[in-house]
Parts: C-alpha cells; sequence; structure tokens
C-alpha cells in the first residue's frame, strides 16, 4: 500500500510548527550570507574568498631570477675617470618596486654608472625582501647600501586630524584627474621626500644625490658627471623637466608658504627665483614646480639650510600634506627657488629623461645624436610639444 505524505501539514499544530521550523531555516541562511559578505569587507580575505581559493590553486609567482648579473657592454677599452664626487643614487622603493627598479638601474648604469662606479643607496620604509637586495646587487658593480626609514618619519603625525584628512581624502578623489587623491601612503612618501629624506643616516657621508625612481629611461648617453658638474660650478639642485602643479592638490600651499616668507624675509636670497614661482613678486604662483622624480643636489642645502628646515617645519603644522595632497615637487620647487642663489640652481638641458607621459630630449646638436648614442625622439620632448 502506498503512504501518502501531504506537502503541507494538516493539522493547526503542526502547521504552527512548520511555519516555525521555516522561519529559523531563513533566518539562519540570511546570517550566513551576511557573516561571508561582512567578513569579505572587513578581512583582508574573506571567508568566500578562502573557501573559493582552498579550490582553486594561485598561479605560482616565479621568484625574480638574479643570478645573471647586468651584462656590461665590454666592447673596447674601459675609461678610467681619474676624479670623481662625493655622491649617490637615492631611490626610494617598496619591494613590490623591485623590476622597475631594475629596470632604472640598468639605463642609469649603461648611461653612465658603469665605468663610474658611484654607489646606490635604497630607502624603504619597510625592510627590504632578499630579493630586493639580491637584485638590485646584481644590477651594478658599485656598492649597495639599504636603509629602513624610521616610523615616526614615514607614517602621518599625530597631529593630524585623521577625520579632517579621511573628509578631503575623499572629497578629492571625486575629483577627476587627480591621482593618489585617496591614498594615505603617498602622502607619506611626498612628506618624506619634503622633509626627511636627507637625514637619513646612510646618506649623511655623501655631499651629492641623484634620485632615480622606478621605471625612468635615459635616451642618450651621460658623457659627462653631472655631479662633478655641480661641484666645480658651484650649483647646488639640477633639475630635466619643469611641470605645473595641480591646484586641486594645493589650493593653500602658496599662502601658507608666503606666510612663511613674509614673515621671515631674512630666508630670501637676494638673488632667488622668485621669478619661476611668481610673476607679480608673489602674490600669486605660477604653479610651476622642477619635476623631482630626477634630481641632482647638494645634501648640504637640504642638511644645512635653517631656510628649508624650518619651512619644511611650517607646512608640516599647517598639515597640508596630509589635508591636501601637497607633493615634494611643489614643497622643493618653492624651496628651491626662493632660498637659492638662482646662479645656484641648474637645468640638465642635455638630458635625455623619461618617466611616465613626459620626456625630455636634448637639443638635436647634441654631440650624443652625432655619435650614435641618442635614441631620444626630440619632436617627443616636453618643451617641443608644449610650443606647439
Ligand atoms: N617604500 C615606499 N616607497 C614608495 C611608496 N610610495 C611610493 N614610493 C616610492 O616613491 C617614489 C615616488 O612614487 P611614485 O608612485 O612613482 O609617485 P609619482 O612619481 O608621483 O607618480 P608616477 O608619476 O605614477 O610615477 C617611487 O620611487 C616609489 O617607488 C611607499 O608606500 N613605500
Ligand atoms: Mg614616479
Amino acid at each position: 500500500m502506498a503512504i501518502y505524505t501531504p506537502l503541507f501539514p494538516t493539522s493547526t499544530a503542526r502547521w504552527k510548527q512548520f511555519v516555525l521550523t521555516r522561519r529559523f531555516t531563513f533566518a539562519s541562511v540570511i546570517l550566513f550570507i551576511s557573516l561571508i559578505l561582512l567578513s569579505e569587507v572587513f578581512l583582508e580575505r574573506g571567508l568566500g574568498t578562502r573557501v573559493i581559493s582552498s579550490f582553486v590553486s594561485e598561479p605560482k609567482k616565479e621568484p625574480l631570477s638574479c643570478s645573471n648579473p647586468f651584462e656590461f657592454d665590454h666592447h673596447g677599452p674601459r675609461p678610467t675617470y681619474p676624479r670623481k664626487a662625493n655622491a649617490t643614487f637615492l631611490t626610494l622603493a617598496r619591494n613590490s618596486d623591485v623590476e622597475g627598479v631594475i629596470h632604472s638601474m640598468k639605463q642609469v648604469e649603461g648611461r653612465f654608472n658603469k665605468d663610474r662606479h658611484y654607489p646606490w643607496v635604497f630607502l624603504n620604509d619597510k625592510p627590504f625582501s632578499e630579493e630586493f637586495i639580491a637584485c638590485t646587487s646584481a644590477a651594478t658593480a658599485s656598492r649597495t647600501y639599504y636603509g629602513q626609514i624610521p616610523r615616526e618619519q614615514w607614517v602621518q603625525p599625530d597631529f593630524i586630524d585623521e577625520e579632517k584628512a579621511t573628509k578631503a581624502r575623499k572629497a578629492m578623489s571625486k575629483i577627476r584627474g587627480v591621482y593618489y587623491a585617496d591614498s594615505v601612503p603617498y602622502r607619506n612618501m611626498c612628506r618624506f621626500y619634503s622633509g626627511f629624506f636627507y637625514k637619513q643616516p646612510l646618506l649623511q657621508n655623501f655631499k651629492y644625490y641623484w634620485r632615480v625612481e622606478p621605471d625612468i629611461n635615459y635616451r642618450c648617453e651621460i658623457e659627462y658627471d653631472p655631479f662633478l658638474y655641480l661641484q666645480d660650478n658651484n650649483k647646488s639642485y639640477g633639475f630635466t623637466i619643469s611641470v605645473p602643479e595641480q591646484y586641486e592638490t594645493t589650493p593653500t600651499l602658496w599662502d601658507t608658504s608666503m606666510e612663511f616668507f613674509n614673515k621671515n624675509p631674512r630666508y630670501l636670497d637676494p638673488n632667488n627665483a622668485m621669478r619661476f614661482a611668481s610673476k607679480d613678486g608673489g602674490k600669486t604662483w605660477t604653479r610651476c614646480t622642477y619635476w623631482t622624480n630626477f634630481e641632482i643636489g647638494d645634501l648640504d642645502f637640504f642638511r644645512e639650510s635653517e631656510g628649508y628646515n624650518k619651512y619644511f617645519e611650517h607646512l608640516d603644522a599647517a598639515g597640508g600634506f596630509y589635508y591636501e595632497r601637497w607633493g615634494d615637487a611643489p614643497m622643493h620647487g618653492i624651496a628651491v627657488s626662493l632660498l637659492l642663489d638662482r646662479d645656484r640652481i641648474h637645468h640638465f638641458d642635455d638630458f635625455a629623461y623619461e618617466h611616465t607621459a613626459w620626456e625630455q630630449c636634448p637639443d638635436p646638436s647634441t654631440p650624443a645624436y652625432e655619435r650614435g648614442r641618442c635614441t631620444c625622439d626630440y619632436k617627443n620632448s616636453m618643451a617641443v610639444k608644449w610650443k606647439r
């Protein structure tokens, strides 16, 4: 005999029990889904991700091969250089930047340093990985040094009102075309390069630094020593490309700077380059900056200039590195232009330098072109593009 089981309970008591069980099951499912969703939002790897990734094996990241040291061009006799400056390359980088850093090192070594043997100083806010150290030291025949930045010189300082800073970052990230609008590490980096890079112990025994970023290109041979050029010609700061800073990242930087210099006019150099920064004697800012991913400079200027250090302290106390997004390029630009004799600022206009979208090519009459040691396409140069 077939047993008939009704789909729904027939008595009232059973019906109530049925409804209760259903509700309980439904609530449990909702709770479970909410837990998974919450864990995805608040944890780096949520419950769902963990379960899925236990079934799907992640592609293995190949370790970088550093077994073949950078191959130098050994054709012909190697030149030797009897004179050297007390100088170093300086690279701030994350461990994850290692490939871009090696690319840049090959450019610098190949175009200039292979026979000059200036050392490299690497800085990071975290300990450098073994891979970073092995690969970068294999990319040069020079000495390499690795330093970790003290935490208090890197992280957002306590006097910054985090609520105000968060609001400002959120507002900035809604503006189109502002890079790193929401990034705190980027702001840490800008503040570090404004007020702390020259205080690092590894740089104390050097006089000159040449800043090198990941993924840069030098498209012509560098046929003389720019450190010695600065030294022999009594220059303190060298740049390649000059770019205007965006308004959105620095709405109050100029007024805050003028507040400082109006109160402390003694720091202004009588032969300064104010006209680079302002065309109306300081009322408004041209927004012109030296593009600081390339810099060759005298560390003594930063270390010993009371004006520079007091100016940085003034800006830092105003909080604009975090409430806005003041960069080291506008900060260095204003400082160098107002604190230094303008004859101490040098434009390396004979360098072929490229980073991200911008490039400087030397004038086509530069000897390196004739010698076939240049791959720079002059019509791509910023100077030519902007004139057009
Ligand atoms: N250690 C460390 N280095 C950083 C960090 N952020 C940026 N840097 C380094 O600081 C330098 C400037 O950073 P970038 O991201 O290139 O900034 P940028 O030059 O303004 O921007 P791009 O035009 O995109 O190159 C590079 O050498 C980076 O490797 C960070 O959080 N930690
Ligand atoms: Mg960069």
